[in-house]
């Protein structure tokens, strides 16, 4: 595979260094993505179940579609992609890890400096009180899950229109902001804030790479666009900044 000198250069050079993944980088462990239509989320519009409207409206369609998601997560591993994202975070004394995911992928694989930005799936929290749960949820019985306050419980992740945790949030564009090498991985770049990351990375000056099996509105403005899979360019970077 071949990499810009330029891009090779950086990625030795840099000392702060910031990644931003999508749900891409999970395809090849088997969790579908939100935008590509691939016939498993054929019975559900994903976009139009993320909303808390949806909550309100349907509340126990939301939950199934959560605990089928929960289920499958449960049961795949992280890729080659989120294990190179592993050994790069070794090389640098200061590297960030912003992931938009909630499958908790970049956990498991041993990644250490992570900033969950839309929440995790495997948590629930009270509509009403904000308390949190991290016990399973069934919905045995008819009944939907409730809080010891009588609020509804929803999964703990962030839909549109709500804001984004704010540790996670203020870390990310912290990170952003000091950023020489940013990477943006496996997402379509359309959802804010976390898709202005990029856009402000390279503002200040950071050398911007993004990696993705299709272009992106982010494609245009990068230093470098890699076309192909999570699972295979990271381990070749891996490989590019040696022992
Ligand atoms: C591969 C691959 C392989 C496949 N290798 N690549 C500024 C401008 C315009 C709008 C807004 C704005 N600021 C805020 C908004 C509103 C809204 C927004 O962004 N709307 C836009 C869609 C227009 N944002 C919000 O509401 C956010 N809240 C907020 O900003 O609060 C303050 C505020 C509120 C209201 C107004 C203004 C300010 C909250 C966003 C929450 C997003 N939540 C979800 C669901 C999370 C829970 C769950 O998982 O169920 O997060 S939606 C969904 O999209 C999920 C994802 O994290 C997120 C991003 O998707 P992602 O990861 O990019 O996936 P895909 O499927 O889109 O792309 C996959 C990519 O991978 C593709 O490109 C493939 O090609 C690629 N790929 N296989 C490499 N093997
Ligand atoms: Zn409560």
């Amino acid at each position: 595979m071949d990499f810009p000198q330029a891009f090779l250069d950086v990625l030795h050079a840099a000392k702060r260094v910031v990644v931003l993944t999508g749900a891409g980088i999970s395809k090849e462990s088997g969790v579908p993505t939100f935008r590509d239509k691939d016939g498993l989320w054929a019975r559900y519009d994903p976009l139009e179940l993320a909303t808390v409207q949806a909550f309100l409206d349907n509340p126990r369609l939301v939950w199934e579609w959560y605990l089928y998601r929960r289920n499958l997560i449960r049961d795949v591993s992280p890729n080659p992609g989120h294990l190179a994202l592993v050994e790069i975070e070794k090389h640098y004394d200061d590297f960030t890890l912003i992931t938009q995911n909630v499958d908790g992928l970049h956990r498991r694989a041993g990644s250490e400096n992570i900033l969950e930005l839309h929440g995790n799936i495997v948590l629930s929290k009270c509509f009403e009180c904000g308390a949190r749960f991290d016990g399973e949820v069934t919905l045995e019985g008819g009944g939907l899950p409730s809080c010891h306050c009588g609020g509804r419980i929803r999964p703990d992740v962030v839909w549109f229109g709500e804001t984004l945790p704010e540790k996670a949030l203020s870390g990310a564009f912290e990170a952003t902001n000091r950023a020489e090498l940013f990477l943006s991985i496996g997402t379509s770049a359309l959802v804010h804030p976390a898709a202005s990351m990029p856009l402000v990375a390279k503002q200040i000056g950071a050398y911007l790479v993004e990696v993705n099996l299709e272009p992106t509105p982010l494609t245009g403005v990068c230093d470098f666009y890699v076309h192909g899979k999570s699972g295979e360019i990271l381990p070749e970077i891996v490989k590019r900044l040696g022992p």
